[in-house]
């Protein structure tokens, strides 16, 4: 399966320093940052720095080394932005791939969201 990686994705310019972003976090592998337009009191997108389109292909080609960078990662989001299971809190982390995904940015991200009680998951 090809997974073609455009590298004028604003995920991209964001990690080739080009765009500043709101950091909240970052280690060898990924990097966290604020949504631009959050949608709940705490929204994080965590983004591996390899050139990945989707989980999808994220899962499938990263290295065991960038997998556990990008998991650690979100871990210390969580822990940074207390709303981690630790803090008797939640969140809801969704990936959007693809078309039916309504995927914006072709760079795989994970949005980590929390802050307040989540409805349902819908649609
Ligand atoms: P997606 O649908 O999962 O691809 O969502 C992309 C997200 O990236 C969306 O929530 C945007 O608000 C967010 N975003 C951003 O944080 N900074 C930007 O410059 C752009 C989009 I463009």
């Amino acid at each position: 399966m090809a997974f073609d990686y455009d590298d004028s994705n604003i995920f991209a310019r964001i990690l080739r320093g080009e765009i500043p972003n709101d950091t909240v976090a970052e280690n060898d592998h990924a990097l966290a940052f604020r949504d631009i337009a959050p949608k709940t009191p705490s929204h994080v997108l965590v983004i591996p720095k390899g050139r990945y389109v989707s989980l999808d292909d994220f899962a499938a080609n990263a290295s065991a080394e960038e997998i556990a960078g990008f998991m650690r990662l979100c871990a210390e989001v969580c822990a940074r932005e207390g709303i981690g299971l630790e803090a008797g809190q939640g969140f809801r982390a969704i990936s959007n791939a693809g078309p039916h995904g309504v995927q914006e940015v072709p760079h795989f991200h994970l949005h980590i969201m929390g802050g307040r009680p989540m409805g349902p998951m819908v649609s």
